[in-house]
């Protein structure tokens, strides 16, 4: 999703910019920009292209300035061209970066229009500049706060203006933005990551916020105009985050941190224990009577296997819903269900917007199973699991979906013991599991090379079905989702024992059928719906735990996992449909870390 980045500073301001708008990359985007107060005057310039090309244009035409704004994005309102790249210009005056969507951009265009101000984009950005351009005189602040009463939707912008060269306004509603404080200079991001190594003191900015920072000055103020201080954090985000080392891609690199990332997200567990949500999450969690899990894409399909833990080790009813859909829904709540919700990044729009919408239908029960500490997401959560996955950087999401896993797992558990549905003797059972989870990582990741061989065979397709049962049909859907993600190759995936109620109807000797074929109480059942598939000549492609005895043969393909994992199971059979869906990618060529059309971090709805 779009990248904001503003600097403020006694020094040439570009280095940094360029610096933040790469490390801001991994988000997704078709085209970049940057703009200068320059010598009284603004200068700018764009690209449909990559960060790096940006820079050479820049460097080209040797700008620099102590003032600038910079901008990643990923279109929403018109194409990716060079004119509807950010940032966006009112006439010499006003230059304005923007992550989010303006709702009524039309209306306010038409009376922009009317006022004589000539349009040079499709988006809904540029409204926001010629309206404060329309409201200025003379404070930018003011201008900036007196626009913001008009705009309907989402967004984080940053703002600077030619007759006040060393003054930077920035607001947010619905959008991620945070102020970076340092030595006689301040910046403006969308993340503390873009600032890495350059400050870590940071201050997130709440909803309805507006900023105005100058070399020496931070001022904030709430949605009301009042001063409003905002606590200083010192956040350690490591600069080398965005290092490959010996890796091709992101995603393979962090694909394969994912031991690390689940030993980390464990760290410190000597017991299950509701304090792991927070210090009050014991009345909470006691007074829940049914949960709620609100979530978007891969962390959905995360909520839809935990349902299934905690349907069966915790007996209490969970509903399951994609957050852009309940936000909508007329929907019956309930006061004393919990609502939970999962988000890498704690800024996912829809998610948010559901939880908040949630909480104004009277269920004030949340907590978050989130990556970032410091998200929004955390902010408005009672409760929260911080999964120690690491930044993840491939648009694909893996070691965030696995420990969002583990960390419901322990939820589950936790849930469970609450309601005397734990003994002793399974809390140490699970808990030994647990420990033991980042090695059985580790062993499925050694399947690398089996997997490698098959990836070839499916780079050659335009489809494939994914099957699964039970509480592997989610990780089928994960795997599916993977695969379309980065391959764009269409797949779909189905609970097995629906395949003959539709889907078989696709299935000819030139279809891949990914099964997933742990050794459960359903595993009968699903080798006849192999047979069904191997009757009309499909292709299957089986992974199956040791214990299975199904065997390779014409037209099945068997790899087999190291270990039946039991409940955890799902956490181990993601894995090789990561890789598969990696390796495929790789021989297709396709860009795996910015897949086309997607984007990290959906800030946007
Ligand atoms: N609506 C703006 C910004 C898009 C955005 O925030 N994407 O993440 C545009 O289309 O330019």
């Amino acid at each position: 999703m779009c990248g904001i980045v503003g600097a403020v500073a006694k020094r040439n301001v570009v280095p940094v910019m360029l610096e933040g708008l790469k490390r801001l990359e991994y988000r997704g985007y078709d085209s970049c920009g940057i703009a200068l107060c320059t010598e009284g005057h603004l200068e700018r310039s764009r690209s449909t292209s990559r960060v790096a090309e940006l820079e050479k244009q820049v460097n080209g035409r040797h700008l620099s300035g102590f003032l600038g704004i910079a901008h990643t994005r990923w279109a929403t309102h018109g194409a990716p061209t060079t004119d509807n790249a950010h940032p966006h210009f009112s006439g010499e005056r006003i230059a304005l970066v923007h992550n989010g969507i303006i709702e009524n951009h039309a209306v306010l265009r038409a009376e922009l229009e009317a006022k004589g101000y000539v349009f040079s984009s499709q988006t809904d950005t540029e409204v926001i500049a010629h309206l404060i351009d329309s409201l200025y005189q003379g404070d930018l602040l003011k201008a900036v706060q007196s626009a913001v009463t008009r705009l309907r939707g989402a967004f984080a912008i940053a703002v600077i203006c030619r007759d006040e060269p060393q003054r930077m306004v920035g607001a947010r509603q619905g959008s991620p933005l945070v102020v970076g404080i340092g030595e006689n200079e301040h910046f403006l991001a969308s993340d503390a990551l873009a600032l890495a190594g350059t400050t870590d003191r940071i201050v997130y900015l709440e909803e309805g916020d507006t900023v105005d920072i100058s070399l020496n000055d931070c001022h904030i103020y709430d949605a009301q105009g009042r001063p409003a201080p905002r606590e200083v954090r010192v956040v350690s985000v490591y600069a080398g985050v965005s290092e490959l080392g010996p890796y091709r891609h992101f995603m393979q690199k962090e694909i394969f941190e994912q031991p690390r990332a689940i030993s980390d997200t464990l760290q410190g567990l000597a017991g299950i224990s509701p304090e792991l949500f927070g210090d009050g999450a014991l009345p909470i969690l006691q007074q829940t009577d049914s949960i709620l899990i609100l979530a978007c894409g891969t962390s959905y399909y995360a909520g839809l296997t935990a349902k299934y833990w905690m349907e069966s080790i915790a007996r209490i009813p969970v509903e399951v819903e994609i957050a852009s859909e309940y936000r909508y829904r007329d929907s019956v709540p309930s006061p004393n269900r919990l609502v939970v919700t999962i988000s890498q990044s704690g800024e996912t729009a829809d998610t948010l917007a559901a939880l908040r919408h949630a909480r104004d239908l009277g269920m004030n029960r949340s907590l978050t199973i989130c990556n970032v500490a410091t998200s929004a997401m955390v902010r408005e959560c009672a409760l929260s699991y911080i999964t120690r996955a690491g930044v993840e950087i491939g648009v694909a999401s893996t070691k965030a979906f696995t420990t969002q896993l583990t960390a419901l797992f322990l939820l589950s558990l936790v849930i469970a013991k609450i309601r005397g549905r734990l003994t002793p003797e399974q809390e140490a059972a699970h808990m030994k599991s647990l420990r033991h989870l980042p090695v059985a990582v580790s062993a499925v990741l050694a399947l690398e090379p089996q997997i490698i061989a098959w990836a070839e065979d499916f780079s050659r397709h335009n489809d494939a079905l994914f099957l699964g049962r039970g509480i592997h049909y989610p990780i089928a859907l994960e795997g599916a989702l993977k695969l379309k993600e980065i391959s764009y190759i269409h797949a779909e995936a189905y609970p097995a024992g629906e395949l003959k109620h539709g889907p078989l109807a696709l299935v000819t000797d030139k279809m891949p059928v990914v099964t997933i074929a742990p050794n459960d109480d359903l595993l009968e059942k699903l080798k006849s719906n192999m047979q069904e598939v191997r009757a009309r000549g499909g292709q299957l492609y089986v992974f199956a735990d040791s214990d299975t005895r199904i065997m390779s043969q014409e037209g099945i393909h068997v790899i087999r996992m190291p270990e039946n994992y039991g409940q955890l199971s799902p956490i181990l059979h993601v894995i090789p449909l990561q890789l598969l869906a990696y390796h495929t990618a790789l021989v297709r060529g396709t860009d795996v870390d910015k897949p086309r059309n997607l984007a990290k971090s959906v800030t946007v709805e």
